[in-house]
């Protein structure tokens, strides 16, 4: 492990030096778009300033003949597009252990370093993964003159992974935040959901039998299911490992598009655990993302009232006949900065949010 004093210190000659906090851009969907699909790479201009961030995907879902087409494809993009103040530009390089993120890297950071704001690595197992992310690109920073560090975002998708995550999150000064990857990672825990992400019908809880005039449980009578959420672990460990690392954590991919009420749901579980954002895969999803990882005029309004109710951020107050002191303070006060950050950014959400 690398001394902490040593932790902010450029790993390589002429690199940019490491940020010391995460940017905290407005990133509540990242949109996922093949760059060697030309009608999905026609969309990214008329997408600057509706996402809020862009990435280009080179890794699953593109298939391995498109492969140096979509990197090609993400450097012309990068080099034609202005995306102005509102919208990041990130991509998803190819697994460590593939035959093209070398050329991934190299070809990405020495031509559009200077445009890509962070790189996606997928399957990431360990820190150790994350340390030689973290060294290439310093001297590929170095290489192609880049002047800010490109951060680091890292999938959690294996078992491996899952049991490091804590050590992941804190690897680098580039982790920007962490996304969960419900399909591989299913994969590779051997769970039997051949779903992307999303709940199961079959991860329930049964209401107990009720019993007849006999005082005999009813088994075959009608009991009522209720559904489990097959990701609240994970998602909630993730998290963790994120906020001690003050870095952010994200839903990754609901892959049923034509279901918006579920993906909703399933934004909705993350954002109230933590999750800054979620990914999309389809325009559809991308308006989705909004609205759930924007906080409710509601949500602003009553944090408002308890802020002005507590000056000092101390005490206990009743307010609508309930307690609130120095922790729901401090829950409001999460609620505030996320309106200010995200309206900053958004007229409308500004008009929404206003006192
Ligand atoms: O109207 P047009 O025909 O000009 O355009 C189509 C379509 O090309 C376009 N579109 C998109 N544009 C930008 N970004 C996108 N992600 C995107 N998806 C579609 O919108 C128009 C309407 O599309 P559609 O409703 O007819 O949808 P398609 O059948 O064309 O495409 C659906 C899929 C799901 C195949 C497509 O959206 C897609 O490939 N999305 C990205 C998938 C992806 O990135 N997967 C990897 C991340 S998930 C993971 O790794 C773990 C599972
Ligand atoms: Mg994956």
């Amino acid at each position: 492990m690398r001394s902490a004093k040593d932790f902010f210190a450029p790993l390589a000659v002429g690199a940019p030096a490491p940020a010391r906090e995460v940017p905290a851009r407005p990133s509540r969907m990242i949109h996922f778009f093949d760059p060697s699909n030309p009608k999905m790479a026609a969309k990214v201009p008329d997408m600057v300033g509706v996402a809020d961030v862009l990435l280009g995907n080179l890794e699953d879902a593109v298939v391995a003949d498109k492969k140096e087409a979509a990197r090609e494809g993400l450097v012309q993009i990068a080099k034609d597009v202005d995306f102005g103040e509102h919208t990041q530009l990130w991509t998803r390089v190819n697994a460590l252990d593939s035959p093209w993120v070398l050329d991934d890297l190299t070809t990405l950071v020495t031509e559009i370093g200077d445009k890509l704001d962070v790189v996606m690595v997928p399957k990431v197992q360990g820190p150790e993964d994350i340390h030689y992310v973290d060294r290439l690109l310093a001297q590929l920073e170095a290489k192609g003159g880049v002047q800010r560090p490109i951060m680091v975002h890292a999938i959690l998708e294996t078992a491996r992974g899952m049991a490091n995550v804590e050590a992941i999150a804190g690897a680098s000064p580039r982790m920007q935040g962490i996304s969960l990857g419900p399909a591989d990672l299913a994969a590779d825990r051997r769970m039997k959901t051949t779903r992307v992400g999303g709940g199961h019908p079959g991860y329930l809880v049964r209401q107990d039998p009720t019993k007849g005039a006999d005082g005999i449980p009813d088994y075959q009578g009608q009991r009522t299911i209720f559904q489990q959420d097959l990701w609240h672990y994970t998602i909630a460990r993730m998290v963790d490992a994120c906020a001690m690392h003050g870095i952010f954590p994200f839903y990754g991919p609901f892959g049923d598009i034509k279901d918006v009420v579920a993906c909703e749901d399933q934004f909705r579980n993350a954002f109230l655990l933590g999750c800054v954002g979620a990914w999309s895969l389809h325009p559809v999803q991308i308006d989705i993302a909004k609205k759930v990882f924007s906080p409710s005029a509601e949500d602003v309004a009553h944090a408002r009232e308890v802020r002005d109710a507590m000056p000092s951020g101390g005490g206990a107050v009743m307010i609508d006949g309930k307690m609130e002191d120095d922790a729901s303070y401090k829950q409001c006060m999460v609620i505030l900065e996320l309106a200010e950050r995200l309206s900053a950014n958004d007229p409308e959400l500004a008009k929404l949010y206003a006192e």
